[in-house]
């Protein structure tokens, strides 16, 4: 069975969580708990170190969006996560990049330590970030076409957007009313039961 390393709280983790729940595929969670992610055992596994991590067979590898897409073309059968048409194909993978690559890791638990020894305002940096990048992520999705980012089905970039506005609200307290577009899509995507089953107050030892 797939097997996905995971921690309750990860919005990366939350991703890959929502995709496999869109193809409908079985998976066993690997949790990891306190400081298992830094030790040894899990470096020899993933030396990235970071969550999430994917074991599908003799298939390893790291990255949600790799993982993604590997779900997409090892599960063909399962519903995509990808549009075929290849211009559909590029957005979505132009969001999920965005999303992935340009807030990601400006808000990333993993900047902590070392702000708190600079003495930089940890949450003022990350909610300037979060909020100039929403502001381009809102055009992006302007005009909506279609309940998800990209039109009806629920994709990739769903599965990118939805674990960071989740994270904008319960962690950085951002006002969403200012992205209308992003919100009504994040609000389309926590209805379907996939989704809802992926989130982080869903899974065991979520502690907030
Ligand atoms: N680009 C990676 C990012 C993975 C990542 O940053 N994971 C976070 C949790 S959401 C993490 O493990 N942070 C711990 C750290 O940075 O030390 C992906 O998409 O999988």
């Amino acid at each position: 069975m797939i097997q996905l390393y995971t921690r309750a709280a990860s919005s990366c983790a939350f991703r890959v969580r929502m995709a496999l729940g869109i193809k409908k595929l079985k998976w066993e969670a690997m949790m990891l708990h306190g400081e298992e992610q830094n030790g040894q055992t899990y470096r020899e596994l993933n030396p990235q170190g970071l969550v999430p991590f994917l074991v599908d067979g003799n298939a390893k590898m790291a990255q949600s969006l790799a993982i993604m897409e590997y779900l997409d073309e090892a599960y063909p059968e399962a519903p995509p996560l990808l549009p075929r048409d290849i211009v559909a194909k590029a957005r979505v993978r132009s969001i999920s990049l965005f999303i992935a690559s340009e807030i990601g890791p400006l808000q990333n638990t993993g900047l902590d330590s070392y702000f708190k020894q600079t003495g930089v305002d940890t949450m003022a940096f990350k909610r300037y970030w979060i909020k100039d990048r929403f502001e381009r992520l809102e055009k992006m999705l302007q005009p909506k076409q279609g309940r998800y980012s990209h039109g009806d089905s629920i994709t990739m970039a769903d599965c990118v957007l939805v674990p960071q506005v989740w994270n904008a609200l319960n962690r950085y307290s951002i006002d969403m009313s200012a992205y209308p577009a992003i919100k009504e899509v994040y609000e389309n995507c926590i209805q379907v039961d996939a989704v809802a089953a992926a989130m982080p107050q869903q899974q065991p030892g979520f502690t907030g």
